[in-house]
């Protein structure tokens, strides 16, 4: 390492240290780049991959009012993709590459969106869960180092925090209808519980990206963390609904004040983000002939684009 980029790289840390904000023009270590273009493109590309699981539902929705509310719930999971891109693209990497990553399965994207969604309580489930899950990772990190991705976090989490309540209140009503729904809610809770644990991520020992990330404070909290966080506030909310936590081996630990769950198996999560989920394959797929599809609104874009560029060269 030259010694100039040495100093800068001490300054660059002596400014992570005082927690200061970096920001796209600022300089930065490269390997602080790129596990950040890794982190942030592959949180859009779930955003984006993760409208498909309750996209399956918008044509079954139980009533207008369930419909619309997720519409709009999907609509704001392509509006976070966006802003993530977009957040992306300041470190400069751009979002046909990104795209290309994620279509030839070099980026991952979340496992969870790689379970199907068999039910309408399913809907529920995701809002509870999935968006719970995010709730807590994100709120974490929209206080990370970087700027332009604490603040696309910042409203991500406001808007996921009704994504929430959405996804409670139809397990709320499943529950309250009699037996057979809260049955119906039950059975979606035990295949969603685990997948759900999973989404945070190896345990810290198994982090390889978590040192580096947590040094440069673009993560503040470890995977570990952050799932046991999730638990005992779930377990309890669970527990509030009559629900079963699908796991013999939970118990509350009086000295820790928190619950211990069994232990995740691992070699799913591992088979889910290496390519082999139950809907890995259907989920690229999809993704991949809606951009073939869309190649045409790209194309129009580009030429409405140029067509504007060339007149206002005239007009001056
Ligand atoms: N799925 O070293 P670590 C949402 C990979 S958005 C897939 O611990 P890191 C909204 C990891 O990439 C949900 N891959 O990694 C919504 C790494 O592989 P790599 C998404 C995973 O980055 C709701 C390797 O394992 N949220 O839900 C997973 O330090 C409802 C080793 O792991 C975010 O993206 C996983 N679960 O920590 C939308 C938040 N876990 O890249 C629709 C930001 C680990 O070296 C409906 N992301 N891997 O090849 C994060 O906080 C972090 O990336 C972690 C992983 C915590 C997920």
């Amino acid at each position: 390492m030259s010694e100039n980029i040495a100093m800068m790289e001490e300054q660059f840390n002596r400014r992570i240290a005082e927690g200061e904000t970096i920001e796209p023009n600022d300089w930065m270590p490269d390997k602080y780049r790129s596990q950040l273009k890794r982190l942030i493109s592959q949180h859009a590309h779930s955003e984006i991959i993760g409208m498909l699981p309750e996209g399956n539902w918008i044509t079954r929705a139980p009533s207008l009012r369930r419909k619309l509310a997720l519409l709009a719930k999907v609509q704001d999971e392509a509006g976070h993709g966006h802003y993530l891109y977009s957040s992306a693209e300041t470190l400069g990497i751009s979002r046909e590459e990104m795209f290309g990553q994620l279509h030839t399965g070099k980026a991952k994207y979340s496992s969870i969106f790689n379970y199907p969604t068999l039910a309408w309580a399913d809907m529920g489930m995701i809002g509870w869960l999935v968006d719970g899950a995010a709730i807590i990772n994100q709120t974490t990190m929209a206080k990370c180092s970087y700027g332009p991705y604490s603040r696309a976090l910042l409203r991500i989490c406001k808007e996921e925090n009704f994504h929430k309540k959405q996804g409670m209140e139809i397990i709320a009503t499943l529950i309250a209808s009699g037996e057979q729904g809260k049955a119906m809610v039950q059975e979606s809770f035990n295949r969603f519980w685990w997948p759900t644990l999973m989404m945070f991520g190896p345990h810290d020992a198994n982090s390889p990206n978590s040192p580096d990330m947590m040094k440069w404070k673009i993560k503040l909290k470890g995977n570990d963390e952050l799932r046991q966080r999730f638990i005992d506030m779930t377990v309890e909310q669970a527990q509030a609904w009559g629900l079963t936590v699908p796991d013999p081996k939970l118990r509350f630990n009086e000295q820790t004040r928190s619950w211990e769950t069994g232990e995740i198996d691992w070699n799913e999560f591992n088979a889910v983000i290496s390519g082999n989920g139950p809907c890995n394959h259907e989920r690229l797929n999809v993704r991949r002939t809606a951009h073939d599809q869309g190649a045409w609104v790209r194309e129009a874009a580009r030429a409405y684009e140029a067509k504007h560029r060339r007149s206002s060269e005239t007009a001056e």
